[in-house]
Parts: C-alpha cells; structure tokens; sequence
C-alpha cells in the first residue's frame, strides 16, 4: 500500500488556504493510502516562541487535523517531539547533506533575510524535515509548491545514503494539490491566503464565525467588469471566489461559476458554502477542546505507532552507516 507522509507547523492560525490546500487532501489520502499525519513542533522550533502559546497551538492544531476529518483509527496521528527518532535522524540527515546544498534551499535564503535572528536550526530544517520523511518509507509527501525544494532533497539525500550504504531509504515524491486548491488572500488576491494576522480582512480562519465569514467575503477585491468567469490572470478576486465556493462544495473553480452574471449572488452563495462546510469541523472541534484528555489519549497511540516504524527505519539506517549497535 502506498505510504503518505505530510507535516504541518503549529504556529499561527489554520486558514482557509490551509484547509483547501492541504487538509482536505490529507483527509482524502487516508482513505486511499497507509497515511501518517505529524504536527511538526520541533520545525516550529526554528524561530522563537512563546512556550506557552507553542504547547496550546500543538494541542489545538491536532484537535483541528481530528475535527476536520482525519481518523485515528485510519490514519497516523502524531506530535513530532513524540517520537525522538526525528532527531537523531536528523543529525544523519546533517551528515548527508552538503552545506552548499542547504545553502541553496530559496526558503532559508527568504526567512533569514528577514529575519533578526537566524537559529542554526532554520539552516538545517530541511535535514529534519527529509528525516520526517524518510523515517517511515514514505512514497508521497503531499505538500504546496513552497516545499517542492524541500522534498527535493530529501530524495538527493535518500539516494546519496543508499548508494553510499546500500539500501536503507524508499525514495519518496511530492504531489501538489489542484491549481483552484491555492487560496489567495481576499483583499489582495495576487498573494496567497496567509496566516500571519489574526484579524486580517483578507482571511478566514478556520475558527471564525459565520459573520465573520459573510463580512469578509463581501468586502473581498472583484474588479470594475461585470462578468463572472475563473481567470487567475485577468479577474484574480472573482477566480479566488469561484476557487472558494468550487472547494466548499466539491466542484472545480469553473464548474462553479455556471449560472453566475454578478459577482453579489457569487459572495453570498461563497460565504453560505463556506459556513456550511465548516458548521461540521467547528462543532467538532469544540468537543474536541472541551476534552483535552482524550486528544492526548489520542496523540500518545499515535506516537506509539510512529515510533515502530520510524525506530526500525533509524536502526537499519546506524547500522548501514557504521554506527556499533549497543549491547
Ligand atoms: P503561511 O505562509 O500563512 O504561514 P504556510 O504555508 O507557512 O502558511 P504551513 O503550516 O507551512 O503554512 O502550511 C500547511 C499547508 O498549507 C502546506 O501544505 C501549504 O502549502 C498549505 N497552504 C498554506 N497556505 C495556502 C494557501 N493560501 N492556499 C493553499 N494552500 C496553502
Ligand atoms: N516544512 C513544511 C512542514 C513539514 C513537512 C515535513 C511537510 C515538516 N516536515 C515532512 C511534509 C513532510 C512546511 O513548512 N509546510
């Protein structure tokens, strides 16, 4: 059976573009391949956080991935902390890559330019993260377009340990989600839906509430035509509408465009989707919170789980290395 594996950060708020572009996929996968879901907290580790606030949005980030549909009794749930074979994997990782290949990863090269502190994490993350992967045979890593780079390497560093050690790693491929599943942001729809604000105008979060929703769908950007048709490049807010209400009810972007002239009925029937496809998740979720026991009951099974698969992958990786087993 193939093997999926995808990670997501716990920091700031799932939105949107978080849902349609991956989620929605994740939950899809596990009813076709053996998945393995990972709350990514040690990635979340590169920049610093607030320990506090990084412990709640662990928790509620795997209440989320449980409330939006991914099944524990199907899937692989699991905090990346759990399950320290991701660390000492990635310290093989370190030592497979080369310092000029990490250099070149265009993700570091943003982040650090910006950023007032550069961890020497930030610089090795991609080690970690083809350690995630690699750790549990994995053949798919569903992810968007900004990891293709990451994945990439991970394949470099899977065939560079297998033909130096002989076969240890699967080598793994990245699948990308449909173009409609890139959401942009409502008020400025040539750059995608982001997290990084809370109360932004141009996101919806997946916690908001209903009125939120209709008020920030009805002020989204159209344009001065009257006409609805998806065209990313000439009618970028009339085709993010067309993407959001095609994801809210299973349709491509231009499936639901059929039967629209004006873009009023577009944002209303957007945000009435919306709100019923998250009405569900949301539900979900507040029991979820209301019970952090049994997320953690929850998480421990699937650290358990994890573990088997990625402690057998990480002795045959030390041994093919040269590492002395103990005892
Ligand atoms: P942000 O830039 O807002 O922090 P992110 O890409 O860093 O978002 P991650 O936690 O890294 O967020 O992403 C989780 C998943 O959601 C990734 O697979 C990413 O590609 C996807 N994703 C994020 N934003 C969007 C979007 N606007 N449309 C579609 N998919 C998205
Ligand atoms: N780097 C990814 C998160 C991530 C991941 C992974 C995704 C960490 N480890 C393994 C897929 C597979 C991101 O920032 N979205």
């Amino acid at each position: 059976m193939t093997r999926v594996f995808s990670g997501i950060k716990p920091t700031g708020n799932v939105h949107l573009g978080n849902l349609f572009g991956a989620l929605t996929r994740w939950v899809d996968d596990q009813h076709r391949a053996d998945s393995i879901y990972c709350v990514v907290d040690l990635h979340a580790l590169t920049v610093p956080q607030d320990p506090a606030e990084l412990r709640e949005a662990t928790l509620r980030l795997a209440q989320i991935l449980l409330a939006v549909g991914i099944d524990p009794s199907v899937s692989t749930l699991f905090v990346q902390s759990h399950v320290p074979e991701h660390t000492e994997g990635a310290w093989l990782m370190e030592c497979t890559a080369a310092f000029g290949e990490l250099r070149r990863m265009t993700q570091f090269k943003d982040k650090s330019d910006k950023a007032d502190f550069v961890s020497g994490g930030l610089f090795t993350y991609p080690a970690l993260m083809a350690a995630d992967i690699l750790l549990y045979d994995t053949d798919e890593v569903p992810v968007g377009d900004d990891q293709r780079q990451h994945v990439e390497l991970a394949r470099d560093l899977a065939e560079r340990f297998n033909s130096r050690y002989g076969p240890t790693f699967t080598v793994p491929r990245a699948t990308f989600p449909a173009a409609g599943a890139r959401i942009m942001d409502l008020q400025d729809p040539t750059s995608k839906m982001s997290k990084s604000e809370d109360q932004a105008p141009g996101t919806i979060l997946f916690l908001d509430e209903p009125a939120a929703i209709e008020k920030k769908l009805k002020r989204a950007v159209t344009d001065t035509e009257a006409e609805v048709r998806y065209d990313v490049a000439a009618k970028p807010g009339v085709s993010n509408l067309l993407s959001i209400l095609g994801a809210a009810t299973g349709r491509t972007p231009e499936e639901a465009a059929q039967g629209y002239t004006q873009y009023g009925p577009l944002k209303t029937d957007a945000a009435a989707a919306v709100i019923e496809r998250l009405a569900p998740m949301q539900e979900r979720f507040r029991e979820l919170a209301a019970d952090p026991a049994e997320t953690a009951r929850i998480l421990a099974a699937g650290a358990e789980k994890a573990r088997a698969v990625a402690a057998a992958t990480l002795t045959r990786a030390k041994d093919h290395i040269g590492l002395l087993p103990p005892g």
